[in-house]
């Protein structure tokens, strides 16, 4: 499973996901800082259909709401 998650590193919402991921120690979800890179910034608004951060990218499908990404990433832990 490909997992991408748009953020920016001073979101608070994204801090959520972070904790998180930190928590679990997963090292699946690739980082697209949207500040910092602008195909990054693109690319979610042109799949995601909305800037908003945090998005996560599960298989390319768009998933907004931290509590929903946090929720999603304990229901689908790492897989080895
Ligand atoms: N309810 C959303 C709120 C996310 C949110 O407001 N993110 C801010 C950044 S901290 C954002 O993307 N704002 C869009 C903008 O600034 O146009 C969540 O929990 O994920």
């Amino acid at each position: 499973m490909k997992l991408d998650l748009y953020m920016f590193e001073t979101c608070p919402y994204c801090q959520k996901v972070f904790r998180e991921i930190e928590r679990t120690g997963r090292t699946d979800v690739v980082m697209h800082d949207v500040k910092k890179n602008q195909e990054d910034m693109d690319t979610l608004i042109k799949v995601g259909g909305e800037y908003q951060v945090p998005c996560l990218f599960i298989d390319g499908k768009p998933m907004y709401e931290s509590d929903d990404i946090v929720a999603w990433l304990a229901a689908n832990p790492q897989q080895a």
